[in-house]
């Protein structure tokens, strides 16, 4: 399996973020990809390529053209204001108050585009961006040329973003743009499996209404687990959506025995629907040692979750997303891949 990999993701880092009521350096760091990446060599998984660049035409498809203009003007207007440290809005336009004017300076508008405190800018975030967002498309690519899979090594992740705003360390939403790319390209029906620990909000924002993109979300229960506010069992999709958005929330303390039924679950109905090619949202923050995260499985499951996805039999892209256990980072995200080559 190849991976698409840049060197730009590291510029985005030392960024700050707000825990339990403190403000820490960012669990998101530019060593999860280079641990990745490490991995994928000494396990000669295959050859690591430089992505292609691509106009932002693919992100405007699933994203607001008005907010992916927005993202390269984040850090020179923070600057031009007078500031350092991270670029964070502090005012959100929840209920009650109005998200359909547009307001001008930039403290507003990061509040205006985002749902959290959770996706800040420093200087080299916009190149991150956008090399993760080349990355996806251009391992995308390597599938739509006929290879039977494909290692996208994003960062920053993308599965929070959702159409018109950032959060939760994502920007741009990677594994929306490449299914809908998948779409565009003539695919007629695209699954996306989304097996990170958090439920993938901006996924399920921007395929919601829609039947040709299926979107399968295994995660913790947003009752007490981020993102909080979506991610139920109920949302299940919206008029001709109807029945394509399936959400499995799971408890505190979930492991191998009870993931993999939901994932068995998810596995068959992802067959059932019949996509022309799945996009695997992968995080390894289902570790029980992930520092963010409450689920408890092991580095021996991680292959185990490859297979089951090879036994599919479908052309397949796997796009990085989150897992904060740094040192064994790799070897889990790199177990799903060889999983998957055996399997
Ligand atoms: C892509 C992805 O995995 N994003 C995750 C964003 C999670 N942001 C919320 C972090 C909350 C951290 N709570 C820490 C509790 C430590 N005991
Ligand atoms: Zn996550």
């Amino acid at each position: 399996m190849k991976t698409i990999f840049s060197p730009l993701h590291a510029g985005h880092s030392g960024q700050m973020e707000l825990v339990a009521g403190e403000i820490v350096p960012g669990f998101e760091m530019p060593s999860r990809a280079e641990y990745v990446r490490a991995r994928v060599e000494s396990e000669k998984l295959g050859p690591i390529l430089p992505p292609v660049e691509h106009d932002l035409a693919a992100a405007k498809r699933v994203h607001a053209a008005d907010y992916i203009d927005f993202l390269p003007t984040v850090w020179p207007e923070w600057e031009k204001s007078g500031r350092g440290g991270s670029a964070l809005g502090y005012t959100w336009p929840t209920r009650g108050l109005r998200a359909d004017v547009r307001p001008k300076t930039i403290d507003a508008l990061l509040g205006y585009y985002s749902f959290d405190a959770g996706a800040p800018f420093v200087k080299g975030t916009w190149d991150a961006i956008k090399s993760s967002y080349d990355v996806a498309l251009t391992a995308a690519e390597l599938v739509k040329g006929g290879e039977r899979s494909a290692f996208a090594l994003c960062r920053p992740p993308g599965h929070h973003a959702g159409a018109a705003f950032m959060g939760g360390y994502c920007f741009i939403n990677n594994a929306a743009v490449a299914a809908q790319w998948f779409r565009d390209q003539g695919a007629k029906k695209v699954s996306i499996l989304d097996v990170d620990y958090h439920h993938g909000n901006g996924t399920q924002e921007i395929f919601y209404s829609r039947a040709d993109v299926q979107v399968l979300n295994l995660h913790g229960d947003p009752m007490s687990e981020y993102p909080f506010f979506l991610g139920h069992a109920d949302e299940r999709g919206a008029g001709e959506g109807e029945g394509f958005n399936i959400n499995y929330p799971m408890p505190p303390g979930t492991s191998w025995e009870r993931w993999s039924a939901s994932h068995e679950d998810a596995c068959a109905k992802l067959q059932d629907y019949g996509p022309d090619a799945v996009v695997v949202s992968l995080g390894v923050d289902t570790f029980e040692k992930d520092p963010i995260s409450q689920f408890k499985l092991k580095t021996e499951d991680y292959p185990k979750i490859g297979r089951r996805i090879a036994r599919l039999g479908l052309p397949t892209l796997f796009v990085m997303e989150g897992g904060y256990a740094v040192e064994e980072i790799g070897i889990n995200a790199v177990g799903v891949l060889t999983g998957f080559e055996e399997g």
